[in-house]
């Protein structure tokens, strides 16, 4: 059981935005635990759970799966991590999903990183990469896409009114990215 509670930065940006990608660096930098959220849910649609065809279903539409679901993927995490810093990446994705995660994991996030990255270049990243992803195709990617305006972009807003969100240019080689995103963890590390 923990005394501390968690340091938790959301990671938040479109489809092929560099999310993960900069969370593994900051995980092995700073000593956080990256949680991603997708990961989460694609791990559950291969444990053959009892929500595993819908939550497959929701991602082949580049839909939200519901908000409980997801919470409760991460606070398990959160529970049974001996870590207390924390990357949560790739959500929440919907008012709901942000209200939802306060309710049942009783946190808020210390810092919101926002990528900021063009559409075709997203677009670009997504299609060429080449893992097997079942969303990663032109029909899903402009679903994602319309999602992300409408519903993850007003998390970055309603986060920015807080004064919580750092906003990166998300275009640039990995390592530039990082160096813009290092200094913001140096301020929070041990
Ligand atoms: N790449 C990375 N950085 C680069 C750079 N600087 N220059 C050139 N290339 C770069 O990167 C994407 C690709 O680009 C990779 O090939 C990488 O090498 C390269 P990545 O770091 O993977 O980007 P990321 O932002 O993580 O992109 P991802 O596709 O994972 O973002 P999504 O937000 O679309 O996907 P996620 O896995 O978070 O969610 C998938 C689906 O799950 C959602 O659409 C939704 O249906 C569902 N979901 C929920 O319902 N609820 C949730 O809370 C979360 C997900
Ligand atoms: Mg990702």
């Amino acid at each position: 059981s923990k005394r501390m509670s968690p340091f938790i930065a959301f990671v938040l940006g479109g489809p092929g935005s560099g999310k993960g990608t900069q969370c593994t660096k900051i995980a092995d930098a700073f000593g956080f635990t990256h949680l991603s959220a997708g990961d989460l849910l694609r791990k559950e649609i291969l444990s053959n759970g009892e929500n595993g065809a819908m939550i497959l279903d929701t991602i082949k539409e580049g839909k939200i799966v519901p908000s409980e679901i997801t919470v409760n993927l991460i606070r398990r995490a959160i529970e049974t991590s001996e870590n207390h810093k924390f990357l949560i990446d790739g959500f929440p994705r919907s008012d709901e999903n942000r209200i939802a995660f306060e309710r049942i994991v009783g946190a808020e996030p210390d810092i919101v990183l926002f990528f900021d990255c063009p559409e075709e270049e997203m677009v670009k990243r997504v299609l060429s990469r080449n893992q097997g992803r079942i969303d990663d195709n032109i029909e899903t990617v402009k679903k994602r896409l319309k999602v992300f305006h409408t519903l993850n972009l007003p998390i970055v807003n309603y986060y920015s009114g807080k004064g919580k969100v750092h906003k990166i240019n998300a275009v640039g080689t990995v390592d530039e990215i990082f160096e813009k995103v290092r200094p913001l963890f140096a301020a929070f590390s041990n």
